[in-house]
């Protein structure tokens, strides 16, 4: 079934069993403590009701990304659909991508409540404190902040961290190579406040396009019409005259002014790597204008939570860009993309080809790297008969098939983020951020390929036979099922 709102979703998400009511937990790290825990053992998305201090019906639903099951129902594919097939789907769907603008409305659910001028209060909210050393409220995990550009008018969202700072005033952590930074930067350079909006708790396309690395100058908007082929409806912004989702649960709207101008100790915050970025910093505010919800609001919660756990699925919004990239550069042989989420980011980006010629292998692990932009660490390129999305296969043909005196290409100078772990202090205190790449080639050697050792595991045929016998005691036959 289709979903068209957050609270679709949650319903959509209570139909499979994988929904849990949770009452009376405290916004000061129960909650946060329980979306950790939960998310450690793949559980169920927790919707938070009664929560001390807030009034009934102020709720915070975590974790609805958090098993690849819930990113697959937000897609709207089939509750089965195998890893490696979701990111095809989805590229299919990236590379066929025609726009669709989002139309206007005059209202909308988010309406329902308005507050403006001295009404204005964050803390209406049961915003949590997720993590014991985060240093504040953080109301923006879940969302969409939207931005326009100053000098191409197109609308930009990508779920940027918000935290509660004071009634009126809060702050926002966007590093420097995304798109919302490039576009308040702009602004900045004019000497003017940049307009500002950020929606909590929208449906899953317009978060997961959100998500997406879309490139500069395509409207995540447009991705999310064109998702389910159907424009998002949007009201204008009274103060911003941004395009705001009209049914999302909570949309602030706003002006970033030049951080020389104003800014604010941010943070620190527990990150999507799994650590401390860095201590608090002094970044840009969000001077709020007007503040619109839903009756009975709900928060949407997704924190970092320590890899492999957390939220959302990195390998779907990251893996379908990095894939199309490689086919669009005329390359061939590409069996699959998949970014293992082993650092909360694309430290890790796997491709899985079929050789095809000397030296082709190589072409696919450098244009691999061409292709991500920041962030990135490791590219493992492995033979056609590994699934990239297996991290058990994946190591087994890093174990067996590459010699680290010959398989491993160094570069250097490559964009990372001030939040980087391995950054040394030194290299933190210049504020140059830049970090190595090593391309793995877990291959087979092309040269003696056909002489590489046979794989001891039964044939297809055999497996067939076998398994169809002892049907009662294998289940049906899955020729795409690996067990390591
Ligand atoms: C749940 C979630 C939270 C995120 N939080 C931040 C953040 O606080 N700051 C940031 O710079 N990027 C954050 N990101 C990463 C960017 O939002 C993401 O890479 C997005 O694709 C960027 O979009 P853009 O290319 O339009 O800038 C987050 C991503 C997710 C999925
Ligand atoms: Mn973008």
């Amino acid at each position: 079934m289709s979903t068209t709102t957050f609270r679709d979703f949650i319903a959509e998400i209570d139909r499979i069993g994988d929904l849990k009511l949770l009452e009376g937990c405290d916004w000061d790290l129960e909650i946060g403590t329980l979306t950790e825990l939960m998310a450690e053992r793949w559980g169920p998305a927790l919707l938070f009701e009664k929560i001390k201090g807030y009034p009934d019906g102020f709720r915070v639903l975590a974790n609805p990304y958090s098993t690849p099951g819930r990113t697959t129902l937000g897609l709207d594919l089939p509750l089965d659909t195998k890893p490696l097939e979701v990111v095809n789907q989805f590229r299919m769907k990236l590379k066929n991508f025609k726009p669709i603008k989002p139309i206007e409305v005059n209202n909308g659910p988010v309406m329902e409540n308005i507050q403006e001028g001295d009404e204005i209060d964050l803390f209406t909210f049961p915003s949590p404190r997720w993590h014991e050393s985060d240093g504040g409220r953080y109301l923006g995990t879940g969302c969409a902040v939207i931005t326009k550009d100053l000098e191409d008018e197109w609308t930009n969202l990508g779920p940027y961290r918000v935290q509660v700072h004071n009634r009126d005033t809060a702050g926002i952590f966007i590093s420097h190579y995304h798109h919302g930074s490039i576009m308040m930067r702009k602004y900045w350079a004019k000497g003017k406040s940049c307009p500002i909006a950020v929606a909590i708790g929208v449906e899953p396309r317009i978060f997961l396009a959100g998500c997406m690395s879309m490139a500069w100058g395509t409207s995540e908007y447009d991705f999310a019409g064109w998702m389910k082929n159907t424009p998002v409806e949007i009201i204008k912004g009274k103060y911003t005259n941004l395009d705001l989702p009209a049914h999302a649960e909570i949309v602030i709207e706003g002006e970033v002014p030049p951080p020389e101008q104003d800014s604010q100790l941010e943070g620190p915050f527990g990150e999507f790597h799994g650590y401390y970025g860095g201590e608090a910093s002094l970044q840009p505010i969000i001077k709020v204008r007007r503040i619109m919800f839903r009756n009975d609001p709900i928060i949407e919660g997704t924190p970092p939570i320590k890899p492999p756990f957390g939220s959302p699925s990195i390998p779907i919004t990251n893996s379908p860009t990095t894939w199309n990239k490689l086919e669009s550069m005329g390359i061939t042989g590409i069996k699959g993309v998949y970014t293992i989420k082993a650092g909360g980011g694309p430290q890790i980006t796997v491709v899985s080809m079929k050789q095809l010629y000397a030296g082709h292998s190589k072409q696919v692990g450098l244009a691999t790297s061409s292709a991500l932009s920041h962030l990135c660490r490791f590219i493992v390129v492995v033979d056609d008969d590994i699934d990239p999305s297996n991290t058990g296969e994946v190591l087994w043909a890093i174990a067996t098939r590459c010699e680290p005196a010959e398989s491993i290409d160094l570069l250097r100078g490559f964009a990372s983020t001030s939040l980087d772990p391995r950054l040394s202090p030194e290299q933190k205190a210049k504020g140059f951020f830049t970090n190595t790449r090593a391309i793995m080639y877990a291959v087979k050697p092309y040269e003696w390929y056909s002489k590489f050792p046979q794989v001891n595991k039964a044939s297809e045929e055999l497996r067939r036979k076998i398994s169809t016998k002892w049907s009662d005691l294998l289940g049906q036959y899955d020729s795409d099922a690996t067990h390591s």
